[in-house]
């Protein structure tokens, strides 16, 4: 039996990349359902996305298309960020039944073509970061202090919390639900890069088997970005607390193992 799976896209302000979005998923994906989860676009983007799902649905009512892949638009009222917007995607996801649930940018970073392979690594992980810093991995048309602050932020990530993950902070990657159901998702309550931070820890010290397979990151043409200096510096401050945190949780330990 084949797996069912849910690409969540949040949007805030994509008018000029949701279609195209929409689109190469169907190219290359074309079994999965899309959830877009729209914070309200000024610009109409929900609307937009409301259209496409109106006009697949009406295709395959008439016959002019096999009654293939949903897409579906969940709205919510004002921007709360990354990490809220994702939540609510994967609670709508887990009640309706998926097995695998998709993180995925709206705005032509994250290539529908290496959805596929990201797909087929859950066979036997139950977390798939695509990853632009293993080999294989890339970014296009980044200037240097982007990649040196992405590539900075990662080590430090990797060296406090002690992940062994090139790229935890990514936001292309599959789930598979029973890690999403094992995890507490109302306890998440980051924004930004360090939801996905946030999440692969979790998922690390839930005991999940999480792997990294390489893809190809393209920096957006169209539209902005959201990513403020506010979202880098929560990201930085959570990973610092949380290091502190683990190492001081780790010593405890050895002080109890020693003692006693
Ligand atoms: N629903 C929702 N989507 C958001 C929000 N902030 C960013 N996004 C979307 O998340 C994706 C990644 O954001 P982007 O600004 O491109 O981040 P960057 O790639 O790190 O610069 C895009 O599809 C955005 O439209 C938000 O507050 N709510
Ligand atoms: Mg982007």
């Amino acid at each position: 039996m084949s797996r069912r799976v849910l690409v969540v896209v949040p949007t805030y302000q994509e008018r000029e990349n949701v279609v195209p979005a929409l689109d190469a998923l169907g190219a290359h994906v074309p079994a999965a359902d899309v959830l877009v989860v729209d914070d309200g676009s000024p610009d109409g983007t929900g609307q937009l996305a409301e259209d496409y799902a109106a006009a697949l649905r009406g295709a395959a009512d008439r016959g002019d298309a096999p009654a293939g892949r949903a897409v579906h638009v969940l709205h919510r009222t004002a921007k709360q960020g990354l990490g809220p917007a994702y939540v609510a995607g994967f609670r709508w996801a887990l009640g309706r039944g998926y097995d695998v649930v998709v993180e995925m940018d709206a705005d032509g970073s994250h290539r529908a073509q290496d959805l596929p392979r990201l797909l087929a690594a859950t066979d036997s992980a139950d977390l798939v970061l695509g990853s632009r810093w293993v080999p294989g991995g890339a970014v296009e048309n980044w200037p240097w202090h982007r990649k040196v602050l992405s590539v900075g932020g990662n080590t430090y990530a990797r060296l406090l919390l002690g992940i062994p993950l090139r790229d935890a902070t990514g936001g292309f990657r599959a789930y598979r639900s029973e890690l999403l159901r094992a995890l507490p998702l109302g306890e998440v309550a980051s924004q930004g890069y360090c939801f996905q931070v946030d999440m692969a820890w979790r998922a690390v010290r839930a005991g999940a088997r999480v792997v990294e397979v390489p893809i190809t990151f393209v920096e957006r043409v169209r539209g902005q970005s959201k990513m403020s200096r506010g979202i880098v510096v929560e990201a930085l401050v959570a990973v610092t607390r949380w290091g502190m945190h683990e190492r001081s949780r780790r010593l405890a330990g050895a002080f109890r193992r020693t003692a006693g």
